[in-house]
């Protein structure tokens, strides 16, 4: 097992997730014999006449459909699918059609629906309609309202919508292995009559959680409680896509979490919303109340309504700090404010391109320039506009704009009007206002020697777990 920890020992092996990544085919589906690849590219289904506004699955894309004698066919088809999280980190995962998580099925309520599932699996499956109001033979829950779906075979499940709302699709045959590999979706169901007009911006993403030990390409269906890597849309910041809107425009984000053990706070910033319907159905206006954060338990979806207003770069994401980590961000020992002074040094003598880090917090473990382990995530974040953003896992960036690039593409950084952009205080200032500064303050920011270029690794596994025993490591408390 290689956590974070044992990677700060140095038993992790040197770069080469990027170009991993890059090397992997990026074919949308499955071709006969072939395993599918999926990267987080979308595209739109609206074909014409279709009555409503389809939503925007960012990072994913909304599963295609046919009128056959006026009943709505669509095709699932569970398989294995080799998935990238981000740029760096690909893993071998279960989902459908090509996709992780599986594409968004839409439809118009009192639409009558018939969805073949076929099993490409080499284990049983089958599928649950999490929330829709249906016949229970149509429920999807394996031995109980149906036999298993066989690896080779196909089913038909068919049924039609009473309701309207945000709902999800889900494996329900060996949940906990099958979930946990990506077999999720969302199923969205127009409204036949609707109250108000459909938003301008209708988003729907999906959050998820999972455990990949660093290095490893297979998700570890069996983990509990020691999840590394999360997602929305099955995405880590920063392979997740901006979300985008133009100022005035009226924006609705569907989020639903199918996460295997954990509730999601999802934060916005720059606006407060409304929370406007549940899984359960819409809530009255009177019901309503406004928040900057919307709880997500694990097998719900919330929807939540604002006005974009405000243009800037405007992140949302999950208020539960590990999971804005990215897959080493979570066992790593506690050595801040330790002065690790010629630490390095001493215990090189044993250990060659051993570091400490981490006596300053987290904050520069995204940025020091250092290699990663194949296939793995840096801790945190991205290069920003103005320094590193020091997030990862499950964030993104709603960018709203007084104009918008006509081909959708991402608008790029917010440049802010002059005067509304926080800055190192002028000298002048501090003197007008009576800002008195701590006569000891050391002024330099450049409090940490810089890390760049300097060797980490290259020590192998049986002298690391020799560290670990070692009584420097004991005494400085690193494990
Ligand atoms: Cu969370």
């Amino acid at each position: 097992m290689i956590n974070r920890r044992k990677f700060f020992t140095g038993t992790a092996t040197a770069a080469g997730g990027a170009l991993l990544a890059r090397m992997v085919p990026t074919a949308l589906a499955a071709e006969p014999g072939m395993k599918a690849t999926s990267t987080g590219t979308t595209s739109p289904f609206s074909p014409a006449g279709i009555g409503y506004k389809p939503v925007i699955t960012p990072n994913g894309l909304t599963l295609s459909w046919r009128m056959v004698n006026g009943v709505k066919v669509y095709h699932l088809i569970a398989e294995p699918v080799t998935h990238e999280f981000a740029p760096g980190l690909v893993a071998e995962c279960w989902g459908y059609n090509g996709r992780v998580h599986g594409p968004t099925i839409e439809a118009v309520e009192g639409d009558h629906v018939r969805i073949y599932v076929t099993n490409r699996l080499s284990a049983p499956t089958s599928v649950h309609w999490h929330g829709i109001l249906l016949p229970s033979g149509m429920d999807g829950v394996g031995g109980l309202s149906q036999r298993a779906i066989q690896p080779g075979e196909t089913f038909k499940y068919e049924f039609t919508l009473k309701q309207h709302g945000t709902f999800m699709y889900h494996s329900h045959h060996d949940e906990m292995t099958q979930m946990q590999l990506g077999m999720i979706g969302l199923f969205i169901i127009h409204p036949k009559n609707p109250a108000k007009p459909p938003p301008d911006r209708d988003y729907a993403i999906m959050l998820s959680e999972w455990k990949i030990e660093v290095g490893a390409r297979r998700p570890d269906p069996n983990e509990m409680t020691d999840f590394n890597v999360f997602t929305m849309n099955a995405r880590s910041f920063p392979g997740t896509q901006s979300l985008v809107a133009k100022v005035g425009d009226r924006v609705r984000f569907r989020i639903g979490n199918l996460s295997t053990m954990s509730h999601h706070a999802i934060h916005l910033h720059g606006y407060y919303f409304k929370v406007v319907a549940t899984d359960g159905g819409e809530i009255p206006e009177a019901g309503q109340w406004p928040e900057t954060t919307v709880f997500v338990p694990v097998g719900s979806t919330r929807t939540v309504e604002f006005v974009a207003n405000a243009p800037g770069d405007w992140v949302m994401h999950c208020h539960m700090l590990h999971h804005v980590m990215n897959q080493m961000g979570h066992t790593f020992g506690n050595v801040i404010g330790i002065n690790t002074e010629g630490l390095n040094q001493k215990i090189r003598k044993l250990i060659p391109g051993y570091m400490v880090m981490g006596q300053d917090g987290m904050g520069d473990m995204g940025d020091m320039g250092m290699a990663v382990p194949s296939n793995s995530l840096p801790m945190v974040g991205a290069p920003g506009q103005h320094d590193y953003i020091t997030m990862g896992g499950m964030f993104t960036i709603v960018k709203v704009r007084e104009e918008l690039p006509t081909d959708g593409s991402d608008p790029g950084w917010y440049e802010s009007p002059p005067g509304t952009l926080a800055e190192l205080a002028p000298e002048a200032d501090l003197q007008r206002d009576g800002i008195e500064l701590p006569k000891d303050l050391v002024k330099t920011a450049a409090v940490r020697t810089s890390l760049k270029g300097e060797a980490w690794c290259g020590v192998p596994p049986t002298k690391a777990s020799l560290l670990a025993k070692s009584d420097v490591t004991a005494r400085i408390k690193i494990h």
